[in-house]
């Protein structure tokens, strides 16, 4: 057997040579904790999560594993003061910071026993693996860290940081191993919050290219302050080798930072030519962060990594920074060390756009910048920067007050919101908005609301045709993030102004109709109602499933309409034309039928009568699903057949007249009252499944089987696939 190229010493297995990975792991870090145990965001299991994680996926055996290092004073004194370093080191013999806990967690930092030594521990072992891979050793390496750095002044702990381990290296690399050959240092720092230390140890080294993209909104967001502003570019000798990408908003995510990579920084990566990357790894961006409010995937994290990959033959020292759910800060970096080990094609795929807001930083920091950097002087094409519809105009709230940063006193907060509690209280009333606006939902649209026109105007307000009365729209309306026809994207609040808006309710309720609670409920029900008196038509919320993490939802009316239709107490009759109207305009858009097919479609469903049994009366009720069968699939060529019946020609007439206006039970109600009556009706024939072999139900299957296909992810058997699944499981 010839054994040549699947394996050897030089870790070359199956004729693919792979890469001399660190990683550096110590439990020691897991020392430093809050000193009465009080909940804290940056907490010891966040290095645990990640390092068991890695070790379920089997890439650790295929690292190189290092245990900590102390970092030595000496070094730490090349980017800190004496006076910043000693109490630090002298913390550990102290008590009077377990005596004063309001001094303890002053300025975002607290202290314990161990604090020291875990400082020591992260800067040290940042610097060796940063050695190590400048010597060539390794090619690359990941210190998992705590606690973090960048935040971390020359002579000030913050933001949960007491020596920047990150900038220690880099200073370690160049001032005291030129041995090593490093001249050029690139650092660059994902997360999400600025990392003003960095900055400022830099300020005038044009050594060192300092790179930060980071939520700012004008200073709003921690740290604040002007410090990371774009034009912050350094000065001196250093002037041009600061950049700052300061978001204005959040719920930024793979698009918005692989569109700074492409357009700032890989381009400015290649002219600064870099001889190693250090890199400030946050996972604080993360989708699910409950302090960075942005939605970052593992394979965003995965593909910015391998972008870098590119340079300075792929020397990168990932130290880990913020990160603080603990789920996503388990898989991101699995899916940085494994674009680090260069073993697996990168899974996944990203359908979003990037915000508005995010081409216009893209462009300011490219104009502030581009005399420095030629590569970034050309004007970003419109096309490019057209691609996303308007500014958004975010109103949640973003502070960055203490309170936010205690994981403990957000869930309190949280477990607050209930849909059972609807009157006003301040404290619930001034948190459910940017609380609800951080959780992700699909909001996969039906009926009327397949027209994007008038499904935007539930999100940015105002009219369309067929709308009775002007919609107000979200209190957030930035538009949904990568529009599929049929499933928008949204956040858990938007959802809730969608549901107020649909209901005939305000949009300033002061708590969610649809909150965490009923989330969960949903998730594991499939469906849940909300209140009666609140939520007359579309009181109940459905799950059909989940895309990745995010839950695809959408709103049916409830059982008891249901059966006021069937009991006749509401008549059964074809829409209003104008309504119609706006279906066929949706079925239209979805490309599955011509007009002519689609008013056949609507004339067809408005022709049968509401079908409900026992059976299908608790697949409302469980509404586990809006398409029960494959059998259930649209056959256009049925419709087609069935648009030529001389029914349909005597239904569209009836249709034209108005509306069962000659129905006794119309007598004393207007027009508006009327027609609400038939819209109600339409929609439930959209929405609720209940009838089998329905006709709209399964072209709403189809709208969503376009919608996945067009989105590019999925093949159409994929889709198809995908639907029945989601379908046919219990929720
Ligand atoms: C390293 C890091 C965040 C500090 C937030 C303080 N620090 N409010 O993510
Ligand atoms: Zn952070």
């Amino acid at each position: 057997m010839n054994m040549a190229g699947k394996t050897s010493v030089n870790g070359e297995s199956n004729g693919k040579v792979h890469r001399k990975v660190g990683l550096v792991y110590d439990d020691t870090m897991c020392k430093h904790d809050t000193p009465h145990g009080e909940a804290h965001p940056e907490r010891p299991d966040r290095i645990r999560v990640i390092w068991e994680n890695l070790q379920l996926a089997g890439v650790t055996q295929r690292c190189v594993v290092l245990g900590g290092t102390k970092a030595e004073d000496k070094h730490l004194q090349l980017v800190h003061t004496k006076d910043h370093v000693n109490p630090v080191k002298s913390s550990t013999n102290k008590k009077d910071y377990q005596s004063d806990r309001t001094a303890s967690l002053v300025n975002s930092i607290y202290l314990n026993g161990s604090t020291s030594e875990a400082a020591y521990l992260a800067a040290g072992s940042v610097v060796e693996v940063a050695e190590k891979v400048s010597k060539g050793e390794l090619d690359s390496g990941f210190a998992i860290v705590r606690p973090p750095g960048h935040h971390a002044e020359a002579d000030e702990a913050m933001g949960f940081c007491f020596f920047n381990n990150v900038a220690v290296a880099a200073s370690y690399l160049l001032d005291e191993r030129p041995d090593l050959g490093v001249k050029k240092i690139l650092i660059v720092d994902w997360d999400v919050h600025h990392g003003n230390g960095t900055q400022k140890m830099f300020w005038e080294d044009p050594r060192v290219l300092v790179f930060s993209v980071h939520r700012h909104e004008d200073g709003g967001f921690y740290p604040g302050g002007d410090d990371g502003s774009y034009n912050m570019v350094g000065e001196g000798p250093g002037e041009g080798f600061n950049i700052n990408v300061p978001w204005e908003q959040g719920r930024c995510g793979d698009a918005d930072y692989l569109a700074a990579w492409d357009h700032i920084l890989i381009p400015v990566a290649k002219e600064f030519n870099p001889d190693i990357i250090l890199l400030s790894a946050g996972f604080d961006a993360a989708i699910g962060d409950p302090l960075g409010g942005c939605r970052v995937t593992p394979y965003g994290y995965s593909v910015m990594l391998k972008k870098l990959m590119e340079f300075a033959q792929g020397k990168i020292v990932m130290a880990l920074e913020g990160g603080y759910n603990l789920d996503s800060i388990a898989k991101s970096p699995l899916a940085c060390v494994q674009v680090l080990l260069e073993d697996n094609p990168i899974q996944g795929s990203s359908e979003e756009m990037p915000f508005m807001s995010t081409w216009r930083v893209i462009q300011a920091v490219r104009k502030r910048l581009c005399a420095y950097w030629p590569s970034l002087a050309d004007e970003l094409s419109s096309k490019l920067v057209n691609q996303k519809t308007p500014t958004p105009i975010v109103l949640t709230s973003n502070s960055n007050s203490e309170a936010k940063d205690n994981a403990h006193e957000l869930l309190d907060q949280l477990s607050k919101l209930s849909i059972e509690k609807h009157k006003v209280d301040t404290k619930v009333s001034t948190s459910w908005r940017s609380d609800l606006s951080k959780v992700d939902v699909w909001y996969a649209s039906f009926g009327s609301n397949m027209w994007k026109p008038r499904f935007l105007c539930y999100i940015q307000g105002g009219q369309v045709e067929g709308m009775t009365k002007p919609c107000v729209g979200s209190l957030d309306k930035s538009p949904p993030k990568g529009i599929t026809w049929g499933i928008y994207p949204n956040s858990l609040e938007q959802f809730n102004d969608v549901l107020f808006q649909e209901n005939g309710l305000n949009v300033d309720f002061a708590s969610p109709i649809f909150g965490l609670t009923a989330l969960q409920l949903v998730e594991k029900n499939g469906s849940t109602p909300l209140e009666a008196d609140l939520a007359p038509w579309y009181g109940n919320v459905v799950c059909l499933g989940r895309e990745g993490d995010v839950p695809i939802l959408t709103m049916t009316c409830t059982l008891s309409v249901i059966e006021k239709f069937a009991s006749g107490e509401v008549p059964l009759s074809p829409p209003a034309k104008a309504y119609a109207n706006t279906l066929i305009r949706g079925l239209v858009e979805g490309g599955i039928f011509s007009e002519e097919e689609a008013e056949a479609y609507i004339d067809d469903a408005a022709s049968k009568p509401l079908y409900i049994n026992g059976a299908s009366r608790e697949a409302i009720a469980g509404s586990s699903a809006v398409f029960r069968r494959r059998g259930d699939i649209i056959n256009k060529n049925d419709i087609i057949a069935t648009k030529k019946s001389k029914l349909m020609k005597k239904l569209k007439e009836k249709r034209e007249i108005s509306p069962g206006i000659s129905d006794e039970r119309h007598r004393g109600k207007n027009e508006d009252q009327i027609r609400g009556i038939w819209n109600k009706i339409l929609l439930e024939k959209f929405t609720s499944g209940d009838v089998p072999l329905r006709p709209p139900a399964k072209a709403y299957a189809n709208t969503l089987v376009m919608g996945l296909v067009e989105g590019g992810r999925l093949s159409e058997e994929e889709a198809w696939a995908y639907i029945d699944n989601a379908a046919s499981k219990p929720l």
